[in-house]
């Protein structure tokens, strides 16, 4: 496959958005764009560019240290998926929930959780986010109301939904943002819960990360319809795509989402389109994925839109794109560094946290 299969089969989406080679051009931008690119500004951007550089190289290094055997267990990269956790959690407020999969990561970053805690969770340190009892699958902060990381397959759906349910309940205008994969759609527990969610008019914002695999099904082997959106027809539920590969886009959808649901809750299902670059866990070669397929889809780098952006709108030049990326390269060693040092839980207290 040389192109997108998202370009070519279905008309009013284009994963390049027409601008070609993934390269993002202000004058080639939506007026919309322009708008959210106003809004952000230059301070704005910078920080989401730094948090997605951050998460690109934090999957980097965890990529090494698994295979230098200090962290275990599974690990399921988030690189490719960065524009849209930095574009959606960017546009939220302190007190909304997230919930997500074992994919979380990027999820955990872009909600600015430090990098050594994370670090320390993956090598299954006492200094871990979980306290090194959970690992990459399972990170979790009460202060930021992120409720995990969950390994279950659609498992973190049903949670996401009771967190719906209290923010319509106390009625304080906040909302639930629950992030599942393509793969995780079709389960039991996402239709249960979206029915609910409308009969209920609950704030759940159903997020539909569809990286177009599920292990190594792809999702024209696993979906009755290709247009994700449509499964919220059923549930009498607004559906809505966008451009998961476009930190732009992502940025503006859930910034309106967010605002309308704050005071007028009801649900809704995104389908955000993106890719991940690399197989669905670090075990996994992904041998059925076409060559070309995956190159078309790395030359959408949303990285590499963002720091193009930021340098035709003459907000970062070459030399402070070097210094950035290097204090953020330095702040993941330190991290991993923290890791290193940090004690492994004590034996002793295996039975402490355990919920029995
Ligand atoms: C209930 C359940 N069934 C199967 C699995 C094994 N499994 C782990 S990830 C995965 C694929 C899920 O794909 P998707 O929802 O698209 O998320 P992605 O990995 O692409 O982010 C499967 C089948 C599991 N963890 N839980
Ligand atoms: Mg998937």
């Amino acid at each position: 496959m040389a192109e997108p299969a998202f370009t070519q089969k279905e008309e009013g989406f284009r994963a390049d958005n027409g601008r070609g080679e993934g390269r993002t051009i202000p004058g080639a931008l939506t007026e919309k764009q322009r708008e959210t690119l106003e809004e952000l500004g230059r301070e704005g951007l910078l920080e989401r560019y730094r948090l997605m550089y951050m998460i690109r190289n934090f999957e980097q290094r965890s990529e090494q240290a698994y295979q230098q055997k200090k962290i275990g267990g599974f690990l399921h990269l988030y690189m490719g998926q960065e524009a849209l956790g930095v574009g959606m959690l960017g546009a939220i407020g302190p007190r909304d929930y997230v919930v997500t999969s074992y994919r979380d990561h990027g999820v955990a970053l872009a909600l600015g959780l430090e990098p050594g805690p994370l670090m320390a969770e993956l090598f299954g340190k006492e200094t871990g986010i979980s306290r090194g009892r959970g690992g990459s699958m399972h990170f979790f902060s009460k202060e930021k109301n992120f409720l995990g990381g969950h390994g279950i397959v659609g498992g973190q759906i049903p949670i996401g939904l009771g967190a719906a349910f209290t923010a319509r309940y106390r009625a304080e205008g906040q909302v639930s943002l629950i992030f599942f994969g393509d793969g995780a759609l079709q389960q039991g527990a996402f239709h249960e819960a979206a029915n609910i969610a409308s009969l209920w008019e609950l704030p759940a914002i159903f997020i539909i990360e569809n990286n177009r695999y599920g292990m190594g099904t792809s999702v024209e082997r696993s979906s009755s319809v290709q247009d994700l959106t449509l499964k919220a027809r059923g549930y009498n539920m607004e559906g809505v795509q966008v451009d998961g590969m476009n930190l732009l886009d992502c940025h503006a959808l859930m910034k309106e989402a967010v605002a309308s649901r704050r005071q007028n809750p009801r649900p809704l299902l995104v389908e955000a389109r993106t890719y991940r670059f690399r197989g669905h866990s670090i075990s996994d070669p992904a041998t059925y994925r076409a060559r070309e397929e995956v190159e078309s889809y790395q030359r959408l780098d949303p990285l590499r839109q963002v720091r193009g952006l930021l340098e035709e709108m003459g907000w970062l030049n070459e030399q402070e794109a070097r210094e950035l990326e290097k204090k953020v390269r330095d702040e993941v060693l330190a991290a991993v560094r923290f890791a290193d040092e940090s004690p492994l839980p004590d034996p002793a207290g295996l039975g402490r946290y355990v919920y029995a």
